[in-house]
């Protein structure tokens, strides 16, 4: 697919034009979601397992004005090096960024818009945004879950982190009709654990019947995306306690600091990371790998399905 803005790369343009799986991967778990350098070795590791399953993917991010579906490792090392002083660009941001030639990272919304521009249905990432705790009073609900409700992306994550209130965050998506599968499970997993107090929609056993309910979702017009909720491997997963800690410690910094708007989510993620030291990051980086993992698989069953 062509677009006066879009640059897509030619690994990633042949895949498409060739009918081979593409997994798009984002960009501001690499600028705002890991420290550097692990955020860069992790970005390729990712890309790397995505291969060996059979896909090519399409890491997005905005480069001097172009979006980018597939990028260059120098790209990369340049998003992780500048970390949280790279701009953070959800759909709001997107024009401004372009008009202004500038470099920027994606969220979940903004890389879920690239990639179907692009004419990618399949993305991995790491957590989603959601409903934040209190947001009855503060109205901080992510860009990510209007997206969700209106672009064709199935969104293959570790659920939600418990920075977020996760019975909100579901009400929100059925709300908008966004349903949310969970892989191999009936619970809606908390990205460290595998499992949390809500139950997903659907459970679904195999890549294949996810890709089956993608391709009925969009046969029928349906707008808007799906959550692939993939609870972190066993041997990853982090006790419930010690992370519970870090998240309340983390929300009363940020009230504490007035901490506000697109600077809440990477504040807490950097905190929670920072607490529970290199566990979490540990865990956070198989969790990813695990994602695409299942997103390879699930482009290759839904390209099968014609
Ligand atoms: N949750 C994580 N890791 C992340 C993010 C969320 O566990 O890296 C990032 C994603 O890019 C997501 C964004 O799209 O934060 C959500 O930001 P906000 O809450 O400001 O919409
Ligand atoms: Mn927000």
């Amino acid at each position: 697919m062509t677009h006066p803005y879009l640059d897509i790369h030619p690994d990633v343009a042949q895949a498409i034009t060739q009918r081979r799986p593409v997994v798009a991967l984002e960009s501001t778990i690499i600028s705002h979601g890991m420290p550097y350098p692990q955020n860069v070795a992790t970005a390729l590791q990712v890309e790397a397992e995505v291969r060996a399953h059979g896909a090519v993917p399409a890491t997005i991010a905005i480069i001097n004005g172009r979006l980018k579906a597939g990028l260059t490792a120098a790209e990369i090392e340049t998003l992780g090096k500048t970390g949280r002083s790279v701009v953070k660009v959800s759909r709001r941001d997107l024009p401004f960024i372009v008009a202004a030639g500038a470099t920027g990272a994606t969220t979940v919304a903004a890389t879920m818009i690239i990639a179907a521009m692009a004419g990618i249905r399949v993305f991995a990432t790491g957590g989603i945004g959601g409903v934040h705790r209190g947001a009855q009073q503060s109205f901080d609900v992510s860009a990510d879950l209007q997206e969700l409700a209106q672009t064709p992306v199935a969104v293959v994550c570790a659920g939600a982190k418990s920075i977020l209130d996760l019975g909100l965050t579901l009400e929100y998506l059925e709300t908008h009709g966004v349903p949310v599968i969970g892989y191999q499970t009936p619970w809606l997993p908390a990205f460290f654990t595998r499992d949390s107090a809500f139950k997903v929609d659907y459970p679904l056993d195999s890549a294949q019947a996810i890709a089956q309910v993608m391709h009925a979702k969009w046969a029928m017009n349906l707008q808007g995306g799906l959550v692939v909720a993939n609870p972190i491997p066993e041997a990853f997963a982090m006790p419930r306690a010690a992370i519970d800690a870090a998240v309340e410690q983390a929300l009363q910094e940020a009230q504490r600091q007035h901490i506000t708007g697109k600077e809440s989510t990477p504040f807490l993620l950097a905190r929670v990371c920072e607490l529970t030291g290199g566990d979490s990051l540990a865990s956070n980086i198989q969790l990813v790998l695990n994602n695409a993992r299942l997103a390879a698989a699930i482009a290759r069953d839904y390209l099968a399905l014609g």
